[in-house]
């Protein structure tokens, strides 16, 4: 009798051994239940703006006083492309007024000033739009403005989309309002016009970029000390899709050191937080000409 026992509680014992390792075996036991994590722990290299009240704010510093040339470049998978601003350095109702770069019906447009008021009939805004090409959502892309006196150029994935100037090339007005990333002050302290979907690496340049400046250096990661490079950010301020409720800094990574923070993300989930981006498939991209 003790034998049978001992033989039984053997059986016993191998029967749960076996279950359990069925159980971690066949897909249907949550991780979580296992006391196994499942969150990434990949580092962030996008960020997802909500389009409610996201957006990125880098205090205002003389090295955003671009005046004659500028350039802007970024990638961008937007959910929707009307009246969504990418970056901005204005606030029109106390005449501060530098610049917008925002899409509109599908299409890319930059609007800027010499003077800083923004009065539509005393002293407009200059407004030059992109007339060819579209800006499409649900994908991504690569967009680019530069600026100079002597004109402005949109790049689509490197590929010039012409358009159309409204008012004059000029020497553009030195704001104190901060660089805003995916919001636009217009007449009170309230943001509006928010940038809605994903975006990642974010560049500003001092000078007017060729188009093969830009179709060169699109596909590739910088390291921060280009020439002309004012702001950098990589976006890698977090971790992919999960709990980052602490992490709202974005770092510049140039010398400059000119961070933003994020203002109103949630930090939570796969919207309204660090994500994953178009970097990781960089390798696996086509070159522009190839
Ligand atoms: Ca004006
Ligand atoms: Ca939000």
């Amino acid at each position: 009798m003790k034998r049978l026992l001992i033989i039984l509680t053997c059986l016993a014992a191998i029967a749960l051994i076996w279950y359990n390792h069925i159980s971690d075996h066949d897909g249907l036991t949550p991780f979580n239940q296992r006391g196994i994590t499942t969150s990434p722990s990949l580092v962030s290299s996008g960020l997802h703006f909500d389009g409610i009240n996201d957006y990125v704010e880098i205090p205002d510093n003389d090295l955003l006083a671009f005046s004659n040339e500028l350039s802007f470049e970024c990638w961008i998978k937007p959910e929707a492309t009307d009246h969504n601003h990418i970056v901005t350095k204005q606030y029109c109702a106390n005449h501060q007024y530098s610049f917008s770069l925002f899409l509109h019906n599908g299409k890319l447009k930059f609007a800027f000033d010499e003077d800083g008021i923004c009065n539509a009939a005393t002293s407009p805004v200059s407004i030059y739009s992109m007339d060819e090409g579209a800006v499409k959502t649900g994908v991504w892309q690569h967009v680019a403005l530069t600026y100079s006196t002597a004109g402005a150029h949109f790049y689509v994935n490197g590929k010039e989309c012409p358009g159309t100037l409204t008012g004059n090339y000029t020497s553009i007005y030195n704001s104190i309002s901060p660089l805003r990333i995916g919001g636009y002050q217009l007449g009170t302290a309230e943001l509006t016009n928010f940038y809605q979907g994903m975006m990642c690496e974010f560049r500003s340049w001092n000078y007017a970029r060729s188009r093969e400046e830009i179709q060169a250096q699109m596909f590739t990661r910088l390291e921060g000390n280009e020439s002309g490079l004012v702001l950098y950010y990589a976006f890698d301020g977090g971790m992919v899709d999960s709990d980052n409720t602490n992490a709202f800094n974005l770092s510049d990574k140039t010398a400059n050191h000119l961070n933003g923070r994020l203002q109103n993300f949630s930090l939570r989930d796969k919207r309204s937080n660090w994500t994953g981006s178009i970097v990781d498939e960089f390798d696996n991209l086509k070159k522009p000409g190839n």
